[in-house]
C-alpha cells in the first residue's frame, strides 16, 4: 500500500531551507508591493486579465474576455489590435527618442536604435515585404543572427498581418528546411553570415541548401552582416538594404483580430518532428506585457534591461522583442558568445551600459561558475538590481552564486517557469513581495492556476510530489500545433482531460505551497520503486565544492528498476578521480539519502546540450544503456558525446 503510493508520485527528497525576504527598499519602489494582484486575480481572473489587456492599444475593444471551448479557448474575442503598433507606434509621441536597443556585435561594433528609428525600419520593411507579395495570413520564415534586423523583421511581419516563423540561426539547413515546409512559408529573411566565437557562420550557404527543397519560398531577403562572398540566385535573392532604400516609411498597421496568428515557433519534443507552436495576437501580447512589467519590476524610463537569450527561442520572442517593446523598455542586445574575446564579455557589457535587470539561464550561470569569480570581479556590476533565471530548474548552488557574485548579494533572483507553449511566464516570484527559496519558482503568476497531481489527477497536496498541471486557461497560452490540432489535443490534454493542461513537467509542492519544478517527466527515474527526479540528484552533486555541472540519468536494471548514472564536470582545477567519485557518492547520500547515490559516475569536460542550453538527458540515457543515439539534430556540441561514450564503455567494462 505504502509502496504503491510512493510509486505514483515524485518524492520530495531534497529540502532547501534558505529563504530570502525582499529587501525593504526594493519593495518600497516595486511595481507589486503587496498581495492585492494575487487576490484580485484569484477572485475574478477574467477581470484581472482584462485589466492587463488594457495595457495595450486596441483599435477596437473586445466583446468577451474569454470564450471557453476546452481545450480551445479564445481571448478578448472581437478585439482588434496590432502587435507592431503596440511595440512601436504608440511610444512615438512621447518616447520616440528613447533607446529600444543598445546593440553590441560580437566583433565589437555597436548600434543604438531608438523607438522612432525602429519604427521607420519596420515600416519600410513591411512595405517591402508587401511588394514581394506577402499578404495578411501568409507565413514568413526568419533565419537571422542576433542583429537588430531580427526584431525588425518580426515586427514587419506583425505589422502586415503575416505570421513569422523564426528559426534559430544555429540550426542546420535540414532543420530550416523542415520548418519552412511545415509552415509553407512564402518568403525567407536571412543574412549572408554571422559571427560566433570569432568565427564566421555561413548562414546563406545553409539557406541555399535548405531552400532548394522548399517549393513554397518565392523570395529570399538577405541582410548583409559579414560581407563575405556568397552565392546569389538573381530571380530569388534580394538584398535587405536595397529593398529598404526605395520603400516608403508609411505603412499603417493592419487591424488584426485578437485571435489572429502572430507567430509560429517550433519546439522539439522528446520524440517526433518539431511542433509548430501557434500564438495569437491579443492573448500573447497581454501575457508578455503584463509579466514583463511585474516580474521584472520594469521602470521603462530608467531601467536598462538585458535578456541574454537568443531571439530564436521563445524567451527571446517574449522577453527581448514583444514584452520589452510593448512596455517601452530599453534593452541590451548582444550578438555573440559570452567568452569572446574573453570570459568577462557579459560583465564588461553590464558595466558599460549600466544594465539594471539581467535575465539568463542556469546553464549559463553554471558555466560562469566553472570559469570562476575573477571574471565578474573585474567589473562594476553595481547597476544590477534584479536577476532572473529561466529554462531549467536552477539548483540552489547556482542561485546563491548568481545572487552573490553577480547580484552583489543584494538583488532578488526571480526564477521563472514557463514554456514555448505558455508564451509567457506562468510560475514565478514577484520580486517586491515574494520570499524567495533558492530552487523554487515560488507560485503561479496572478491569473494562472496550477496544481500538482498524481497519475490519476488527484491533488497531491502540500508536501507532495507529482505532475504539474495548469487548471485554467490564461491569455498567452498557445492555441494549437500548426497543421496538427489532433496532436495538440493528444499531447497536452489526453492525460487529464480537456480542462487540464499537462505541461509534461514534474513538480513538488512544499509545506508552504511553493512550487519546485523538477524538469521533464521523462527525466524522472524509478530506483527500487522510488520516483526520484534527475534534477534532485544533479542539484546534490553540484552542491559539492568540486563540481561545476552534472547530468543524471537512469539505467535500466533487472532488479532495481533503474540505477543512477551521473555525468559530472569537475570545476576548473579539480581532477575527476576515484577519490572524488567516492566523495560524491557519499555527498549525495548525505544530502538526499542512500537511495539516490549514483552507481556510476563519469567525469567529462562538457555535457551534451541543446542549442538553448538544456541538457539532453535522452542522449545520455542512450549512452548509459549502450544504445544507438536518437535524434541529435538539436545538439549543440556533438563531439562531446563520442568522448562520453568511450569513457562510459570503458567504465562499464571495468565495473563488470
Ligand atoms: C522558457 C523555456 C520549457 C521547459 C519546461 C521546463 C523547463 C523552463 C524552468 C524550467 C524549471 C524553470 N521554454 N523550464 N523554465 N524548469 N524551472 N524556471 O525554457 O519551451 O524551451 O522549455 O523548460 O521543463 O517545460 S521551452
Amino acid at each position: 500500500m505504502v509502496e504503491r503510493d510512493v510509486e505514483k508520485t515524485i518524492e520530495a527528497l531534497l529540502e532547501e531551507r534558505r529563504t530570502f525576504v525582499p529587501p525593504e527598499e526594493f519593495t518600497k519602489q516595486a511595481n507589486v508591493s503587496d498581495d492585492s494582484f494575487y487576490e484580485q486575480a484569484e477572485a475574478d481572473p477574467d477581470a484581472w486579465w482584462a485589466s492587463q489587456a488594457e495595457r495595450l492599444h486596441w483599435f477596437q475593444k473586445w466583446d468577451h474576455v474569454l470564450r471557453r471551448d476546452p481545450p480551445h479557448h479564445e481571448w478578448f474575442v472581437g478585439g482588434k489590435l496590432n502587435a507592431s503598433y503596440n511595440c512601436l507606434d504608440r511610444h512615438l509621441e512621447e518616447n520616440g527618442e528613447r533607446v529600444a536597443y543598445h546593440w553590441i556585435g560580437e566583433p565589437g561594433d555597436k548600434r543604438t536604435i531608438t523607438y522612432a528609428e525602429l519604427h521607420r525600419d519596420v515600416s519600410k520593411l513591411a512595405n517591402a515585404l508587401k511588394s514581394l507579395g506577402v499578404r495578411r495570413g501568409d507565413r514568413v520564415a526568419i533565419y537571422l543572427p542576433m542583429i537588430p534586423e531580427l526584431p525588425a523583421a518580426m515586427l514587419a511581419c506583425a505589422r502586415i498581418g503575416a505570421a513569422h516563423s523564426v528559426v534559430f540561426g544555429g540550426f542546420s539547413a535540414e532543420s530550416l528546411k523542415d520548418r519552412i515546409n511545415d509552415a509553407d512559408c512564402k518568403v525567407l529573411i536571412t543574412a549572408d553570415g554571422s559571427y560566433r566565437r570569432g568565427g564566421l557562420v555561413p548562414l546563406k550557404q545553409s539557406t541555399d541548401e535548405a531552400v532548394k527543397d522548399c517549393p513554397s519560398i518565392e523570395k529570399v531577403v538577405v541582410v548583409q552582416r559579414t560581407a563575405e562572398d556568397i552565392d546569389w540566385i538573381d530571380e530569388r535573392d534580394v538584398w535587405y538594404h536595397e529593398l529598404l532604400k526605395d520603400a516608403s516609411i508609411d505603412c499603417p498597421a493592419e487591424e488584426m483580430d485578437s485571435e489572429d496568428m502572430l507567430f509560429i515557433l517550433y519546439t522539439s519534443g522528446t520524440t517526433g518532428k518539431p511542433k509548430g507552436i501557434v500564438h495569437t495576437t491579443g492573448g500573447y501580447m497581454t501575457g508578455v506585457s503584463s509579466t514583463h512589467n511585474l516580474v521584472f519590476d520594469l521602470k521603462p524610463e530608467v531601467d536598462v534591461y538585458w535578456c541574454a537569450a537568443d531571439i530564436g527561442w521563445v524567451t527571446g520572442h517574449s522577453y527581448i522583442v514583444y514584452g520589452p517593446l510593448a512596455n517601452g523598455a530599453t534593452s541590451v542586445m548582444y550578438e555573440g558568445a559570452p567568452d569572446h574575446p574573453d570570459k568577462d564579455r557579459w560583465w564588461q557589457i553590464i558595466d558599460e551600459y549600466d544594465v539594471s535587470i539581467l535575465y539568463t539561464a542556469p546553464t549559463a550561470i553554471r558555466t560562469f561558475m566553472k570559469w570562476g569569480t575573477d571574471y565578474p570581479a573585474k567589473h562594476d556590476l553595481s547597476s544590477l538590481r534584479l536577476l532572473g533565471s529561466v529554462g531549467e530548474p536552477i539548483n540552489p548552488e547556482a542561485w546563491i552564486w548568481y545572487q552573490e557574485f553577480i547580484g552583489g548579494g543584494k538583488t532578488p533572483v526571480v526564477d521563472t517557469w514557463w514554456q514555448t507553449e505558455t508564451g509567457a511566464i506562468a510560475i514565478t516570484a514577484l520580486p517586491g513581495v515574494s520570499t524567495l527559496k533558492p530552487g523554487s519558482a515560488t507560485r503561479p503568476y496572478p491569473g494562472v492556476f496550477a496544481d500538482v497531481v498524481d497519475e490519476k489527477g488527484e491533488s497531491v497536496g502540500l508536501g507532495g510530489g507529482g505532475y504539474l498541471v495548469l487548471t485554467r486557461p490564461f491569455p498567452s497560452m498557445f492555441r494549437t500545433i500548426f497543421g496538427d490540432d489532433e496532436r495538440y489535443v493528444k499531447t497536452y490534454f489526453d492525460k487529464y482531460g480537456n480542462e487540464t493542461y499537462f505541461p509534461g513537467d514534474g513538480a513538488k509542492l512544499d509545506e508552504e505551497g511553493y512550487y519546485w519544478l523538477l524538469g521533464r517527466v521523462d527525466d524522472v527515474m524509478n530506483v527500487s520503486g522510488h520516483r526520484i527526479s534527475t534534477y534532485e540528484v544533479e542539484s546534490a552533486l553540484v552542491d559539492h565544492h568540486g563540481v561545476a555541472e552534472a547530468a543524471v540519468v537512469g539505467r535500466k536494471h533487472p532488479k532495481e528498476g533503474e540505477t543512477i548514472v551521473a555525468f559530472v564536470t569537475p570545476k576548473g582545477d579539480v581532477t575527476g578521480d576515484e577519490s572524488l567519485m567516492k566523495e560524491l557518492r557519499e555527498h549525495v547520500g548525505k544530502v538526499i539519502g542512500k537511495i539516490a547515490r549514483p552507481q556510476s559516475i563519469i567525469f567529462t569536460d562538457d555535457l551534451p546540450k541543446t542549442r538553448s542550453g538544456k541538457i539532453m538527458r535522452r542522449l545520455l540515457r542512450d549512452v548509459a544503456e549502450g544504445r544507438d543515439l536518437g535524434d541529435v539534430t538539436t545538439l549543440q556540441n556533438a563531439p562531446i558525446l563520442d568522448e562520453i561514450r568511450a569513457k562510459s564503455e570503458s567504465q562499464k567494462a571495468s565495473e563488470g
